[in-house]
């Protein structure tokens, strides 16, 4: 008998198939310190505006996912208050209008515990997710996680967050390369910079799917109610 569980989502290049409950749905870096005036896509000079187009849609998908009792995991980048895991190179870097760890009008820029550093109300975490502090763009550097999914039984991950070309890229990557089939959604993640989704995009999904998959909210969601 064919496993109920199993969703054959239409996507790009070629349909993505996980079973929900050995998959798990990251959601990268939804913080105030990308998503809000003040933070840290701003001091970088970014239009933070951009990125609330992707909020509803991620919304609804979490909520079915939350509902059908699958792995939800939601990461943050930020540091330590005393900056021990921030290296020079990244702090120093360009000239920010504010460097991490300076105060800013929601607190530390990036710094755990703050405002800022909080992911938004409309897809703020619930008890039993898991919530994942990240000194790095990548959600497996110095993080834990790849032990945690194993543990759990976890194969397949279902990526959507903020930049697309940053953390969320870097993350799927890093996953790819330890084994796990991911699917990016295009109407969950956004970035400062319209074109740089779209290559991103196009990369992820290139030579036969060489990093993973692309595909849409809705295509999963339709899978979800299914199964
Ligand atoms: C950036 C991120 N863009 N979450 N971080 O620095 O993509």
């Amino acid at each position: 008998m064919q496993n109920p569980h199993l969703m054959n989502i239409p996507a790009l290049p070629f349909a993505y198939s996980c079973d929900y409950r050995h998959t798990a749905l990251v959601l990268i870096d939804f913080q105030r310190d990308f998503m809000e005036p003040g933070g840290f896509g701003e001091t970088l000079g970014n239009d933070v505006s951009l990125l609330a187009a992707i909020v509803p849609a991620t919304q609804t998908l979490l909520a079915a996912w939350r509902k059908a009792g699958a792995l939800v995991v939601h990461t943050r980048e930020s540091h330590r208050p005393d900056l021990s895991d921030c290296p020079p190179a990244k702090r120093e870097r360009g000239q920010p209008a504010l460097r991490i760890g300076d105060d800013g009008p929601m607190g530390r820029i990036l710094v755990q515990g703050e405002p800022g550093n909080q992911i938004i109300e409309a897809l703020a975490p619930e008890a039993g997710e898991w919530v994942i502090d990240k000194p790095g763009k990548g959600a497996f550097y110095a993080t834990g996680l790849h032990d945690r999914l194993q543990a759990r039984g976890i194969t397949h991950l279902v990526f959507g967050g903020v930049t697309t070309e940053v953390c969320v890229q870097t993350s799927l990557r890093e996953a790819n390369d330890r084994g796990y089939d991911c699917l990016l959604l295009e109407d969950c993640t956004e970035s400062y910079f319209p074109e740089f989704k779209v290559a991103t995009l196009a990369m992820v999904r290139a030579q036969g799917g060489i990093v993973g998959w692309t595909g849409a909210s809705a295509d999963l969601l339709a899978e979800l109610e299914r199964s």
